[in-house]
């Protein structure tokens, strides 16, 4: 992939090429006795897997990224004679003008790989991947696919949630046992992609106030929709992934009296049917039109006018979000490895660049400052690596039943706290990385551009930044702090390990994370205090602080930790943690690592020269 004779960015493998990656995943197989054969079967699917992200599938994701492969709404042809059944015992269908989506055949290329490399299925298959395993392993297919995905990991993720959703309030039930199926299936052509509506024009952070869709019982159907229960009407603002099969969504009920229920208790989830067996979006899917955005333009993100979509109930009345909930925090964990993949995408790329463009005499690589740039690239991209593997180990055995009380309760808190910190993590790169390239990076055929504007959505969808530091509050509130102090415990824990070994250059880093967890933990104790008081805006005022300082510690416990390995005596692993560590009390509330001393910048800068 190497383009030696001009500037253009250059790939690297994206298995054999990234050392940490490859550390990171063996680490957690050794955590796990008695797999060392899944380990290798796991390592050499990955290598395969690392060689086609960084050739077809990229080839791929930059041709589903180019304006003419940009989804279009055309007008449907032949409509009038579809579901003319449907259409008697439906008086709100006026037959309107109907709209079909077309995307690319780059974009459809991708959900057939997504189907035969099991990038959603690899997380169910619980029995190749003992003790948790099989979400450590997912995580690491998706993290090599993503930057390359032409944003194909946004339906992924979703489709992940859906899955999910599907096994654990589907027992018993058919429909959902067969769409489990299909979410799940390795034959591209009987694998389905699922949606997520949500957000309506009222607002998407407040759920509950925001959603006016509503449904009633169906009465009447025809044969073919038989399994549904209720008909929705409403319109949905937001739909990415709007060439999916089928979609989980929210809507309201109604009282005994007849009266819709507002508010958080008013809304069940529902399992919607988008398409027909032909592939065809039901008659009572209105595709209004595309959202005109700064960025994701791969992606099919319409409104939805609903007119009687038959649904069917999931769960129990009223508790819709509660449910959903389930979905969101998959996806939320697909935002930040999308988030990491962009990461290391600019740390390589910009490597390259470094290594490969002279200025004032001096390869960039050799300049001082540049150096600089290229530490923060690379300790951005391994802490935010590191924290999102923690998270995904932690959910494989979650799902495996294998985790312990308080491996729950930290899961439960890293959750948000590893969405809203890579997606800060990642906007901050991708607008240095794209600078760093000088005028370059902004020209669109390098395709740094893309990847700026697709890292400006993650901070955005999934919940926003403050909803999100307010899902870690809502997670402290229930279990009074104790998963963020175990979080901030094993940090601290993994810091006095690293002073331990006695190696020069982690004790400085290691106090420096103890004493942060400390701060942390009154910080923790005087929000939860205020809120018990009566100066609650004063408490929430530092929840922001708390939650970036949450995430930044426990990277830096997760990178001090492999620092400090015997089998790690790596200058480059140690200079990182020094770099990352050095900056956990800097800026609260923001990634921002600050100064990272010359030298230990110049040690990562030479350590990632070797090993290229
Ligand atoms: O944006 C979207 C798709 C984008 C495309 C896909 C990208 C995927 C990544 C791809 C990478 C390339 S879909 C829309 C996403 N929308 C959101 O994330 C909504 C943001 N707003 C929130 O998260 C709010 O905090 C709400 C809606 C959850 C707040 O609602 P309320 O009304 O204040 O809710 P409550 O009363 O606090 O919570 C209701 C119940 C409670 O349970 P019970 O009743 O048992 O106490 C909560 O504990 O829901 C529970 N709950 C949760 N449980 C709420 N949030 C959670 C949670 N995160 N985990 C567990
Ligand atoms: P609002 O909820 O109106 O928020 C506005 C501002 O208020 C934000 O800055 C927010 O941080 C802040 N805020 C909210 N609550 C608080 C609070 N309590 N305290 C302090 N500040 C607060 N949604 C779907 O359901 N399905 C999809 O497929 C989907 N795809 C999307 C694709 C794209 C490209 C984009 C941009 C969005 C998509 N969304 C989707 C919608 C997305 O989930 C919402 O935009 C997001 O949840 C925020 O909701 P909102 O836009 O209504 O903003």
């Amino acid at each position: 992939m190497a383009d030696a004779g001009s500037m253009r960015p250059s790939l690297t493998h994206c298995w054999l090429g990234d050392a940490f990656l490859r550390d990171t995943v063996a680490a957690y197989f050794s955590r796990v006795p008695g797999t060392e054969k899944a380990a290798l079967r796991g390592f050499r699917e990955l290598e395969d897997w690392g060689w086609r992200c960084a050739t077809e599938v990229h080839e791929l994701g930059r041709e589903a990224g180019l304006p003419d492969s940009e989804p279009k709404l055309v007008p449907s042809a032949a409509r009038d004679e579809r579901e003319s059944a449907w259409r008697k015992v439906n008086p709100v269908d006026d037959g309107g003008a109907r709209m079909e989506l077309r995307t690319s055949d780059a974009w459809k290329a991708l959900h057939r790989i997504a189907a035969e490399e099991g990038l959603v299925a690899s997380a169910f298959e619980r029995d190749r991947h003992a003790g948790g395993l099989s979400r450590a392993f997912q995580f690491a297919k998706l993290f090599m696919f993503n930057a390359s995905s032409g944003l194909y990991s946004c339906p992924l993720a979703m489709t992940d949630g859906a899955a999910r959703l599907c096994e654990v309030m589907g027992a018993g039930d058919p429909v959902l046992a067969s769409a489990h199926g299909h979410l799940l299936s390795r034959n591209p052509d009987e694998f389905w992609s699922s949606g997520q509506w949500m957000t309506e024009i009222n607002g998407g952070s407040d759920v509950g106030a925001g959603t006016e869709t509503f449904s009633e019982p169906a009465s009447g159907l025809c044969a073919a929709d038989g399994w549904a229960d209720s008909l929705l009407f409403g319109y949905k603002w937001f739909s990415s992934a709007t060439d999916a099969r089928m979609a989980f969504t929210l809507a309201r009920e109604r009282n005994e009296g007849g009266e819709l229920i507002q508010g958080t208790r008013g809304l069940s989830l529902f399992y919607v049917e988008v398409r027909d067996a032909a592939g065809r979006v039901r008659d009572t899917i209105r595709l209004m039109r595309l959202k005109g955005k700064l960025g994701t333009r791969q992606l099919p993100t319409a409104e939805l006018e609903l007119v009687g979509v038959p649904a069917k109930r999931v769960g129990e009345r009223g508790r819709g979000i509660a449910h959903i909930a389930e979905m969101m925090n998959i996806t939320r964990l697909h935002n930040s490895i999308t988030a990491c993949s962009y990461m290391r995408r600019v740390a390589v790329l910009t490597l390259d660049y470094a290594l490969r463009r002279s200025v004032f005499g001096r390869r960039l690589v050799d300049q001082p400052l540049a150096r600089s740039n290229l530490a923060h690239f690379e300790c951005h991209a391994r802490a935010s690596l590191a924290l999102t593997m923690e998270a995904a180990f932690l959910l494989g055995r979650k799902e495996a039943h294998s985790a312990s009380a308080e491996e729950l309760g930290l899961l439960r808190v890293l959750t948000p706290l590893c969405k809203l910190y890579t997606a800060k993590q990642v906007v901050w790169c991708a607008s240095e990385g794209l600078e760093f390239f000088g005028g370059q990076g902004y020209i669109e055929a390098t395709g740094i551009p893309e990847i700026l504007r697709d890292s400006q959505v993650l901070p955005i969808w999934e919940g926003t930044t403050n909803v999100l530091c307010l899902d870690v509050l809502r997670a402290m509130r229930v279990d009074k702090g104790r998963g963020a102090l175990v979080l901030l415990s094993r940090a601290a824990e993994a810091a006095v390990r690293a002073a331990g070994v006695g190696r020069e250059g982690l004790q400085g880093p290691a106090a420096a994370v103890i004493e942060a967890a400390e701060e942390t933990k009154g910080r923790i104790s005087g929000l939860l205090g205020s809120l018990r008081g009566d100066d609650e805006d004063a408490g929430l005022s530092w929840l922001k602080p708390i939650a970036f300082s949450l995430a930044k510690i426990f990277a830096c416990g997760l990178l001090i930790d492999r620092a400090r390995l015997p089998s790690n005596p790596n200058h480059l692993d140690t200079a990182v943690a020094q770099a990352y560590c050095s900056g956990v009390s800097n800026a609260p509330g923001s990634v921002e690592l600050g100064h990272v001393d010359h030298s230990v910048a110049k040690r990562i800068v030479e350590g990632l020269v070797e090993a290229d």
